[in-house]
């Protein structure tokens, strides 16, 4: 078999570190980017276009049997959609697919890949796939940019439902996480804004530009005054049309479009606007970004002084008395920013929003609707700078990390002990005690974070020197002696160390009242919409009573106003509480190299992701385990049909007597359930459908026999 060998490493029987190094990247050299460990699927990326994604090759794993072709992201689609429909065990079910690695690893791609070929599965209403298949260009435009770690980072992380009824798709809807909205405001060195800024200046037609009021790229100081080589410009504008086709084929109204557009050109005008001191105390903007104060204004419809007076001065209301405090430059500074950052993110959750309604299921209520979830957040990231938004992600990741190890090995694990089933058993790198870290009350980061944000005068070294107080004993964190307020966490995948710079600002996350004011009386509809409506968690726009609501709360700075932080650990509990109740299907992303270059294999960097996943002890519990563990009911009920025997009493009994028929090896029998390799279900699958064909066989000849 050469270098065939090991398409499944569960199969490996000699098994240590070098070994699965050594399979992984000979494999890899031969393109073999794709292997199984049970069912789980590792996939190492390629940096290059492979022809694997074709429609003979996708038509090929349609419905397919899992041995018989080689490893592919597209099995794993089979896989989910045919257990969905209840093809491959017991019932229908709701399925989720969780795909993990660290920036540049290949996440974003593999969903896709994932998406289309679903969609190739379910082929009935042709324009709802389409939708939905277009939304993914979309939010990529709005929610990506190039990071120094990939040239396409998720800003955002998504988690993509997908609705069905029977085998149709019948609608999908978006989940979106904490979009990255400082990026609007400022990049790091090789870093790049969103791709939605360059692919507009460079696919925009002059008459449209000169509608928008954009002037040339490199003027623009939220784009670093850098733009791109001919080459790229083409690409972007080429982008740029498919985009506004992919608005089109969604279901976007051309004023709404308009509408974003301006909005965006609006934000990148504001950010030319500087200020200075005035003789008096008070601030000017100068004379040079007069120009740009005025393009503001008219981009966001709002009137000049008015957009002026909220950049230089605070209007605050204590005791039913308005205060108004004068803001220095740095004030000023922030103050724009955050009318950049919050336009610009009211504008994504809107997409969002918009998105989810357009692909709302349009069916009955009482119908019930099946589901498959793919969830792609932003990897693991460890930059020369992390702020606030670093360790969100990261936190996701730990999250997501938890849920792997609790499915593989402590669940299983649990059951054998439950079910009295001999068992050795495998350890692994439990990473609950980091999660704790951050999530535990009242004293996790988290929680230590939201405490510092609700005090006023709380600093970010405040913050910083509480953590350090708190947790310097712990061994997931390190206190870093230094004058500006870092901190390093010690991460499953490594250590992080984060500056604390910022954290409490972009925690508390509070637009000034008066800055709402100015927006929600522009004359841009959506800009005025976007404010004076509130977009929940979900994404979708809360009701008008409630936005009146929210507005008045927000107004009187209300400290009901849930945290960044807060929402966030919200929004992943809430998300893991679905992804819990659904069948999970892993993809394991792996990333060759740190160039994103194809052919490179730096082992090192394999290997660093080999361990921290898990994966040698992932191969062990595949190997020595039994990942399929259904009840003696549910068994008996779906595999009675093999004894051709209906009324078969649901027991141990009648299992025992199925597998006697079926001839199936290597299972083992618990006290309520049955114990089953992996590859066990595959094979009672092939044997129920061989009954099932000469059933119709039968059929036929006793039909073709009575005419
Ligand atoms: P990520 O989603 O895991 O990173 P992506 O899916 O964006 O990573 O992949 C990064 C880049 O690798 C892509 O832009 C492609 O150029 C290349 N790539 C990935 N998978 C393939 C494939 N199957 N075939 C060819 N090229 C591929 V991040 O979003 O940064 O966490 O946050
Ligand atoms: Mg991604």
């Amino acid at each position: 078999m050469g270098g065939l060998l090991h398409e499944d490493l569960a199969s490996l029987s000699d098994l240590d570190e070098q070994s699965l190094l050594e399979s992984l990247s000979q494999r890899f050299k031969q393109d073999r980017i794709y292997t199984y460990i049970g069912d789980i699927l590792v996939a190492i990326n390629p940096f290059k276009y492979l022809p694997f994604y074709e429609k003979e090759v996708s038509e090929r794993y349609k419905c397919h049997e899992k041995t018989k072709l080689p490893p592919h992201i597209f099995a794993v689609a089979d896989r989910a959609y045919q257990s969905m429909l209840g093809r491959l065990s017991t019932g229908p079910q709701n399925q989720c697919i969780v795909i993990s690695g660290e920036s540049g690893a290949g996440k974003t791609e593999s969903t896709k890949l994932l998406l289309r070929q679903i969609m190739e599965l379910c082929k009935a209403n042709s324009q709802l796939e389409q939708q939905i298949l277009q939304v993914n260009p979309l939010l990529e435009a709005f929610g990506n940019a190039q990071t120094v770690m990939n040239d396409n980072s998720s800003r955002f992380g998504k988690y993509i439902q997908l609705r069905f009824h029977n085998s149709s798709v019948k609608g999908a809807k978006i989940n979106e996480y904490l979009l990255e909205k400082s990026r609007v405001v400022h990049q790091d060195e090789g870093e790049r804004n969103f791709h939605i800024f360059y692919c507009m200046l460079a696919g925009i037609s002059p008459d449209d530009k000169e509608m928008y009021g954009l002037l040339d790229p490199t003027q623009y100081r939220y784009l670093n005054g850098r733009y791109g080589s001919e080459d790229t410009v083409r690409t972007w504008g080429e982008k740029y049309r498919y985009l506004c086709n992919a608005m089109d084929m969604v279901g976007f109204e051309e004023q709404e479009k308009v509408d974003m557009m301006t909005i965006l050109a609006g934000i990148l005008s504001l950010g030319n606007i500087m200020f200075e001191p005035t003789e008096t105390d008070a601030l000017k903007v100068t004379e040079k970004s007069m120009g740009w104060l005025k393009a503001t204004a008219g981009q966001f419809g709002v009137q000049e002084e008015e957009l002026l007076r909220s950049l230089i001065c605070t209007l605050s209301v204590t005791r039913g008395e308005a205060i108004r405090r004068l803001h220095n430059q740095q004030q000023a500074e922030d103050a724009r920013d955050s009318i950049a950052k919050v336009a610009y993110g009211r504008v994504f959750g809107w997409i969002v929003s918009k998105v989810n309604e357009l692909l709302a299921p349009n069916v009955d209520l009482d119908i019930e609707l099946n589901e498959i979830g793919i969830l792609d957040i932003f990897g693991f990231e460890n930059f020369a700078v992390n702020r606030f938004e670093q360790l969100c992600i990261n936190l996701a990741n730990e999250q997501l990390q938890y849920f792997f190890n609790h499915h593989i090995f402590l669940m299983e694990q649990n059951e054998y002990k439950q079910e009295g089933i001999e068992w050795e058993t495998i350890a692994f790198k439990d990473n609950k005690p980091i999660l704790d870290l951050f999530l535990t009350k009242p004293i996790g980061i988290l929680s230590l974070l939201d405490e510092q944000s609700a005090f006023p005068q709380a600093s970010d070294r405040d913050f910083v020197d509480k953590l350090n107080s708190k947790f310097k004993s712990s061994p997931h964190y390190e206190v870093v002696r230094s004058h500006s307020p870092l901190f390093t966490v010690v991460h499953y995948a490594g250590k992080v160390q984060y500056n604390g710079g910022g954290f409490l600002e972009k925690n508390r996350d509070t637009i000034p009242a008066s800055i709402r004011g100015l927006l929600i009386n522009s004359v841009t509809p959506l800009l005025s919409v976007l404010f004076s409506a509130t977009i929940s968690r979900t994404g979708t726009l809360m009701p008008r009573k409630a936005k009146l609501m929210q507005m008045a709360d927000d107004n009187f700075n209300s400290t009901r106003k849930q945290s960044v932080g807060a929402q966030f650990k919200h929004s992943l509990a809430v998300l893991m509480e679905k992804m819990f109740a659904a069948s999970p299907h892993f993809v394991r992303c792996i990333k060759p190299n740190g160039s994103k270059l194809p052919d490179l294999v730096d082992n090192k960097m394999i290997m660093d992701q080999l361990r921290y996943n898990g994966l040698l002890e992932t191969i062990r519990i595949r190997r020595d385990g039994f990942s399929w563990r259904p009840s003696f009911t549910e068994f008996a009920q779906r595999y009675n049909i093999l004894l051709m025997k209906p009324n078969l009493p649901l027991t141990k009994e009648s299992c025992m007597s199925i597998l006697n028929t079926a001839e199936i090896h290597g299972w083992k029998s618990g006290s309520s359930r049955l114990f089953f390799k992996y590859w066990h279900q595959e094979e009672l699958a092939r044997q129920l459908e061989r009954l099932g064909k000469a059933a119709l066989v039968i059929q036929k000849n006793y039909r073709a026999l009575r005419c």
